[in-house]
């Protein structure tokens, strides 16, 4: 390692893969040195997916190539290195007393726990904006200002304002800012639907592939079937293969679940946003080209863009606002333990099985699988929110803690108490039977309220709204279906609720349920 005591020490992160953002935008390469790491700290603070550290550590080593190809120093730590010190703050160190450099310039870290760990760094640190997102912080800090419960839809009209996309003039394109009406169409087979893009592991990513199978034996998961890209040129590909062959349909069936096609027309593409391999800017470019080209019909249009430039932005300024802590929130106060299905074990409800299965082997569910199959298990089940999170930062390839912890704690578990969803996302089974094929294979009956084989999501509907009567019945959006279980005999009722505290009980003692 060349000495550089004038320059400073670039911190590039994992998940900060873009060449022209941040911190190494206003570096120079004559002078400084960029620092990367693969340590212990950021590979074992939960139990990553094994194919989410071998995208992470493969994207890190090629990033780092790439840097040097182009004229930098780079410091770069492999985590099987002897004299690795295990943490990022740590290598920062090491790296200062070897290059001489008395300073560090970092992009801000999407964690609050990354963040604090740089606040106490005995080196002065200057930490520069995360420019990749197209919300600044100042502006998301003035929305949000006064405001006890944030929508997104609300924010999402500014961001369509401020970034100009599917605008005319002052007015949303069409007329409308939303046409989800027009999607949310249920699956069909459909044989001639265009596979995912293929990747075949090169030599760097099989080196990676051989370091996290010896090491990540014991995580749910398995790196076999590894098919990530893990270059910005791979990452690219995928974009366009979407945008091709998928966006068009994107709309109409986001919502819709398959047993047999985990993947539908869905972008799969947000591993790569997620780690800088590809920007939002660039992406919601693509789909808005595409659609004045006239090739993209203007639900499908409309629908992916919100999901970028309201969902993602939207989630990253709540996570940000809220400060450390976040995934601590447990609102309504749910203590279960995560059932062991989710970790694999299991279970006889077609529905989360086939999530979990397809999790297991792709690291990978969509949005609607995460939320009503696994998410609305958990929530109606009465599972501690705080281990909810732990398995969805674990175990989807795209999962970092800005982005997962809002969507699990606030728009799935409703653990932060309404300030991101004005009502918890529950149903009975007969959402998860209209939407998918799951039903069809599955030992429990959907049509089936009470009795013997009653799917348990009918069940654990009505004991969650009972249990939660108070903070619920006075809200209007969830006034119908109090009346609905009002309405019914307190015979009927009380039957309801025993018999989802006894499938309740057998799923605490361990039984396959
Ligand atoms: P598509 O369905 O094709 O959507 C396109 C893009 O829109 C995604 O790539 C993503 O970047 C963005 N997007 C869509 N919905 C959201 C959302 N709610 N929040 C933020 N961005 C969104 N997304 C993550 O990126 N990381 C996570 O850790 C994560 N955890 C989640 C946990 C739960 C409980 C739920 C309900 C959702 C979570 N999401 C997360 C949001 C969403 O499920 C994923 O972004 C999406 O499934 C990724 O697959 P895709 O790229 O095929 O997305
Ligand atoms: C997710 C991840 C993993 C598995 N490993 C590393 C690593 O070894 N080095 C690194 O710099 N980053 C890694 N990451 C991404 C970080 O966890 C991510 O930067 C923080 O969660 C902040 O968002
Ligand atoms: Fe899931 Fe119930 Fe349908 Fe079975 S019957 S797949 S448990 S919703």
């Amino acid at each position: 390692m060349v000495s550089r005591r004038n320059g400073r020490l670039i911190l590039v992160l994992g998940d900060q893969l873009t060449m022209d953002a941040g911190a190494l935008a206003r570096a120079d390469a004559e002078r400084d040195t960029v620092v990367m790491a693969e340590v212990a700290d950021e590979t074992g603070y939960v139990p990553h997916h094994p194919q989410k550290i071998v995208l992470v550590l493969s994207a890190m080593r090629k990033f780092a190539a790439a840097l040097r190809e182009k004229g930098w120093q780079v410091a770069y730590t492999r985590l099987d290195d002897t004299d690795n010190t295990g943490s990022i703050t740590g290598e920062l160190i090491r790296r200062a007393e070897e290059t001489g450099a008395r300073s560090v310039i970092a992009t801000q870290p999407g964690e609050w726990r990354l963040r604090e760990a740089l606040d106490g760094l005995p080196l002065p640190v200057t930490v520069l904006p995360d420019d990749r997102f197209l919300c600044p912080p100042a502006v998301f800090r003035d929305w949000a200002k006064g405001r006890k419960v944030m929508r997104m839809e609300h924010f999402y009209r500014l961001m369509r304002r401020r970034t100009g996309y599917l605008m005319e003039g002052e007015d949303p394109v069409g007329g409308k800012w939303n046409y989800d009406h027009d999607n949310r169409k249920p699956a069909q087979d459909d044989l001639l639907r265009e596979k995912p893009m293929q990747h075949e592991p090169d030599d760097v990513v099989a080196e990676v592939m051989d370091l996290v199978s010896r090491r990540f034996a014991d995580h749910f998961g398995a790196v076999g079937g590894f098919n990530f890209a893990t270059t910005r040129r791979g990452a690219l590909a995928v974009l366009r293969h979407f945008v091709k062959y998928h966006l068009a349909d994107f709309g109409p069936y986001q919502d819709a679940m398959l047993t047999r096609d985990p993947f539908l027309h869905h972008a799969l593409i947000a591993p790569y946003l997620n780690l800088g391999l590809l920007t939002p800017a660039e992406v919601c470019d693509a789909v808005q080209e595409a659609f004045l080209a006239g090739d993209i019909p203007v639900n499908s249009a409309e629908g992916f863009i919100r999901q970028i430039i309201g969902w993602r932005e939207f989630v990253r300024g709540i996570y940000d606002h809220h400060g450390p802590g976040y995934a601590q929130q447990n609102a309504l106060g749910h203590g279960r333990r995560l059932p062991g299905f989710y970790w694999g074990a299991e279970t006889k409800m077609a529905c989360v099985a086939a999530v979990v299965d397809q999790t297991r082997a792709h690291a990978y569910a969509h949005h609607i699988q995460r939320l009503m199959v696994t998410g609305n298990f958990a929530l109606l089940a009465g599972v501690d929110p705080g281990l909810v999170h732990e398995w969805y930062l674990s175990v989807y390839a795209d999962a970092y803690e800005w982005v997962e912890a809002p969507n699990t704690l606030g728009m799935s578990q409703f653990a932060e108490g309404g300030v991101l969803g004005s009502k918890p996302y529950v149903s009975s089974g007969a959402y998860i039977d209209r939407m998918s094929d799951y039903c069809r294979g599955c030992a429990y009956d959907v049509k089936a309220k009470t009795g013997e084989g009653a799917c348990p999501f009918n069940l654990l509907y009505w004991h969650f709204l009972d249990r939660h009567r108070d903070r619920f019945q006075g809200n209007a959006r969830m006034a119908q279906m109090y009346r609905t279980w009002d309405r019914m005999s307190g015979e009927r009722r009380a039957t309801v609720l025993a018999e989802a505290a006894s499938w309740l009980k057998r799923l605490d003692s361990g039984a396959v349920v």
